[in-house]
């Protein structure tokens, strides 16, 4: 049940999908009690709390929220009578970072990697036409072993805290929804769709993996339900004529149906919705559908108050609408890869998405933003742990690309966000991981990684690797902010005129530029931190960008304020947001609407 666990639950006549989300028993393990005092039986105590959710902020007491180690959940769940000799399973959209799942006291399954969801097959561990019961033991600590990377400190009180070498709370739990699922022993395992445009038509290329030997068929249908195109086999080709393309702002969907039929007789049923369109890279260009596009948008975060980084549909739903509001046209999943009901939004609204692995924290340090630009050396990739890291981090890359690469959405994959490039011990790794992503994913598309500030043209060793340069920078914010402001664009355009000299004839999109600054503050002239401010750092960012013809998009850092560790540098959480947490706009909303409304779309094609 390997990758059937990556497609995304739906429902069939053959298939089920019964929601889990709700309120699930909850208790922290503060004396690590929990494996030798039996709570895989179940979990003592009468605390409740929603799932999906991060756990740390429905509390008053700084002790949970910041708690760090094992908290269990546990639920009860009917399984039908109906579903007997069906494969049964417990899909969890994620568990942050680690879980080990106990079904009616047995061991079902251990899974590490917090963004990225597993299928718990339960089959035989449940009782038919009757209650069972699910316990979850989830574990939040960093490692420098698995990504995120960070650190778990130990107060002198012996409690423990997270340290992570990233900018943003070590959120965790349950955070994404659970579902029951049943489906046929004979199923659809995975498919794959590629594209290619022939004038008006277009030709969808098609993988489908199934656990028989059954003959397989597959169905395309239009918006109006008119069904596009037929094939037959687990491989093949369908035609479609005149095929209404995805493109930006026109999220154009087609249900792809595929079945598996023995005769007359119907053994599985899978659809999902796809979009035609084409990615790659020409020259300087980023081409959908053979045309240049310029990238307007944001590095986000899946980041609420209340629910953390739980999915939340409501703020989904708004960030959307804020999104298509101000003239954004894509947007980086920074730094893990989201919920799924994210991506088929996006795939509905014709929003870009570069999708990103959570290899973060990459560099040792708990405030990277400000020490990258010191020369400060950390020898990452050095250290005795890389191996096990590499293996869980080629793994994370290969189930992310597998549960994304059929959205259109997705046009390109980040594989690091500011990782310790400076040393050429980073390009072993580098290249496996690159390699990886070309080898799993069917559409090719085109990798990069977020350089950090000290990683230039002259001092990366992996910038060869991307197919389009990412750049996250702060001229004017961590460096020579404030009065300086014109000593910074001095300094950028330095540093982009060695980019035009080492890279000239690749696109260079920025995934990261962005100044701190309070919805509260303003202030004639400006200081740094007043919405003034914040406008002036863009004018001059966006200069340097205007006048580089490679320059093929802009992300601007963040989309919203997002909560970080308390820390000097940051007031509650970093405010780098265009919105504020509640997505409302700071006054440089306005000023990026009108930027991105009057930029064409191709833009510097
Ligand atoms: C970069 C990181 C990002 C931070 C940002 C910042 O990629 O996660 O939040 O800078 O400092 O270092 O605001």
């Amino acid at each position: 049940m390997r990758t059937c666990q990556m497609l995304y639950p739906a429902e069939s006549s053959s298939r089920r999908a019964v929601s889990m989300d709700g309120m699930w028993k909850f208790s922290l393990d503060e004396r690590q009690e929990g494996e030798k005092n039996g709570w895989k039986n179940g979990v003592p105590g009468r605390e409740m709390i929603p799932v999906p959710a991060s756990f740390q902020d429905f509390y008053t007491d700084k002790d949970t929220r910041e708690y760090t180690g094992d908290v269990w959940y546990e639920t009860d769940f009917f399984v039908p009578g109906e579903w007997e000799g069906m494969e049964v399973g417990i899909r969890f959209g994620c568990a942050t970072h680690c879980a080990q799942v106990y079904v009616n006291g047995k061991e079902a399954a251990y899974h590490e990697g917090g963004f990225l969801p597993f299928l718990v097959p339960v089959t035989e561990l449940v009782a038919y036409n009757a209650f069972n019961k699910v316990v979850v033991r989830v574990n939040n600590e960093l490692s420098e072993t698995r990504i995120p990377c960070g650190a778990v400190k130990v107060l002198k009180n012996g409690k423990k805290m997270s340290k992570p070498y990233f900018d943003f709370y070590n959120y965790s739990g349950l955070q994404r929804p659970v579902k029951l699922v049943a489906f046929p022993r004979e199923h659809v395992e995975d498919y794959s769709v590629r594209f290619e445009l022939d004038g008006a038509d277009a030709l969808v290329h098609y993988t489908v993996e199934t656990t028989g030997e059954h003959p397989v068929s597959v169905e395309l249908y239009d918006e109006e339900q008119k069904l596009a195109a037929s094939a037959s086999g687990k491989e093949g080709t369908l035609h479609v004529a005149d095929a209404h393309r995805w493109d930006v702002g026109d999220g154009y969907l087609y249900e792809f149906r595929i079945r598996i039929a023995d005769g007359e007789k119907l053994i599985d049923e899978y659809a999902d919705r796809i979009g035609i369109r084409t990615v790659e890279i020409a020259g300087r260009n980023i081409l959908l559908n053979g045309r240049p596009v310029y990238l307007k948008g944001f590095g986000k975060h899946e980041d609420s108050d209340i629910a953390g980084r739980g999915f939340n549909i409501n703020v989904m739903k708004r960030d959307f609408e804020c999104m298509k509001w101000i003239g954004a046209n894509c947007f980086r999943t920074s730094h893990y890869p989201y919920s799924e009901e994210i991506y088929r939004m996006a795939d509905r609204e014709g929003i870009l998405i570069i999708d990103e692995v959570a290899a973060v924290g990459m560099f040792r340090s708990l405030m990277n933003f400000a020490e990258a630009s010191s020369g400060k050396q950390t020898s990452f990739f050095t250290s005795p742990t890389i191996p096990q890291l590499l293996a869980h981090h080629l793994q994370c890359v290969e189930d992310m690309i597998c549960r994304d690469k059929n959205h259109p959405s997705v046009i390109a994959w980040s594989l690091f966000n500011e990782p310790e490039t400076t040393d050429v011990s980073s390009t072993a790794y580098f290249e496996k991981i690159f390699e990886k992503a070309a080898e799993v994913d069917p559409q090719k598309r085109p990798r990069t990684f977020a350089m950090i500030g000290n990683s230039g043209p002259d001092t990366c060793k992996c910038q060869h690797l991307c197919d389009f340069l990412s750049l996250n920078r702060y001229y004017g914010w961590y460096l020579l902010g404030g009065y300086e402001l014109s000593d910074a664009e001095e300094a950028f355009r330095q540093e982009m005129d060695g980019w035009v000299k080492k890279s000239p004839e690749r696109p260079l999109i920025f995934t990261e530029y962005g100044a701190d600054t309070s919805a509260a503050e303003h202030k004639l002239p400006s200081v740094m931190w007043s919405q003034e401010y914040q406008e002036e750092y863009l004018e001059m960012s966006h200069r340097v960008f205007d006048s580089y013809d490679f320059v093929a998009g802009e992300l601007v850092w963040n989309f919203a304020d997002f909560q970080t560790t308390e820390g000097i540098m940051r007031v509650n959480g970093n405010k780098k947001g265009i919105f504020t947490r509640q997505r409302q706009p700071k006054a440089a909303a306005w000023y990026f609407k009108k930027r991105w409304e009057s930029l064409p779309r191709d833009y510097k094609g």
